[in-house]
């Protein structure tokens, strides 16, 4: 098949200009963090619209763009959404999660209540597509997983780059989130993230991300 080619053209940027715009990139970057608790001040359509079509522009197996996200800003259906979850995360905390795991997360401070279900004006539920159903056959997506991962991360830095907050939560199971949306069953449940502005006054843990010595190795 024979290749359209369009011309790809950027600013460059050189020396200290270039190190300048990673290192304060990096700082920006640094100073994101995970939110749990949320103001139910609302967030304009458009706004949340524009975060996933700059989420949806992430490398992609193949191009394919295996995913879907779906926009909840429906109260009835937020709490529809709160309920099933804690039912899921109260058998997870009570039993289904091994002692190490609740250990690891004790400093959190979570449990199976999801008050932020309600609170948060918006809740982004990401679908992972396996595969494409084309006049009822299967066609198979690449690198899904990998490929929902970054959109997933394109996500969390556009949310970041306009002053939003998220929380990447996954109750699990979240096979429940199928049926209360009623997606095809070629969409399967990534991530739910709520999107919105902080609680006034929040706190977060003071964790400490890992250094350069710990996660970065040189070959030079
Ligand atoms: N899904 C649960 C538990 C949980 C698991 C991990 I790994 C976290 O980093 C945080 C929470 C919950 O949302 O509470």
């Amino acid at each position: 098949m024979e290749t359209k080619l369009i011309p790809y053209s950027k600013k460059l940027l050189k020396g200290t200009e270039l190190l300048n715009e990673s290192k304060s990139h990096y700082e920006f970057m640094n100073g994101r963090r995970t939110i749990r608790e949320f103001s139910t001040e609302s967030v304009s359509i458009e706004v949340i619209d524009n975060l996933i079509m700059a989420a949806s522009t992430a490398p992609s197996g193949a191009n394919k763009q295996p995913w879907v996200f779906c926009v909840v800003t429906n109260p009835e259906m937020k709490s529809k959404i709160r309920v099933e979850a804690e039912k899921e995360e109260y058998e997870s905390y009570n039993g289904r999660m091994p002692q190490d795991w609740l250990d690891d997360l004790s400093y959190l401070g979570t449990d199976w209540h999801k008050p932020f279900l309600e609170d948060a004006p918006a809740l982004i539920i990401v679908f992972r597509k396996p595969y494409e159903l084309v006049d009822g056959k299967k066609k198979n997506n690449y690198y899904v997983p990998e490929s929902v991962g970054l959109a997933c991360g394109f996500l969390l830095q556009a949310i970041h780059q306009c002053g939003l907050v998220a929380l990447t939560h996954t109750p699990s199971p979240m096979n429940f989130l199928c049926k209360l949306l009623n997606r095809p069953e070629n969409e399967k449940p990534y991530l739910l993230i709520p999107v919105g502005y902080p609680a006034e006054n929040v706190m977060v843990p003071d964790i400490k991300r890992k250094n350069a010595d710990n996660v970065l190795v040189h070959y030079i």
